[in-house]
């Protein structure tokens, strides 16, 4: 009896110093770090046409592809949309996206990322049971700050 509160004590101590420590290993400069770290690995999508970056952006049950669309912040982006399946659409609010995209009838949209950071796009168009998880991710790079 004695001996299982003492354990107890013991452990209700360990776990404190634990969760001290994780919290300090996470601190808010590590977490920026890594952040910073993974930006510079990622590379722009698609490519310069005319001054404009030009990415090939196709829907189809129940996601985009590519997935993940990487710009730099500055730049005029278009996307070219198609659908190899049903009509799906594309909405990507902050930069006031929303457009439809029908079966053989392949539209663009274009947008300027002057705002850095990470954001959600999703099918704007109901197109079956997966439609509420068919969604994607813009990383708009920051600028370089010489
Ligand atoms: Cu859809």
């Amino acid at each position: 009896m004695r001996k299982g509160t003492t354990l107890g004590l013991a452990m209700g101590v360990a776990s404190v110093l634990l969760v001290g420590a994780i919290g300090a290993s996470f601190g808010g400069d590590a977490t920026n770090k890594v952040k910073a770290a993974e930006t510079a690995v990622l590379q722009p999508s698609g490519s310069i046409s005319n001054g404009v970056r030009v990415v090939e952006v196709k829907a189809k049950k129940y996601a985009f592809m590519p997935g993940e669309i990487v710009v730099n912040q500055g730049e005029k982006v278009r996307f070219d949309l198609s659908t190899e399946d049903v009509t799906h659409g594309i909405q990507l609010k902050e930069f006031k996206v929303d457009q439809r995209i029908e079966p053989g009838k392949p539209v663009s949209v274009e947008f300027t990322a002057d705002k850095a950071g990470t954001y959600t796009f999703h099918c704007s168009v109901f197109c079956g049971l997966g439609h509420m998880g068919m969604r994607g991710k813009l990383v708009v790079l920051p600028m370089a700050h010489p």
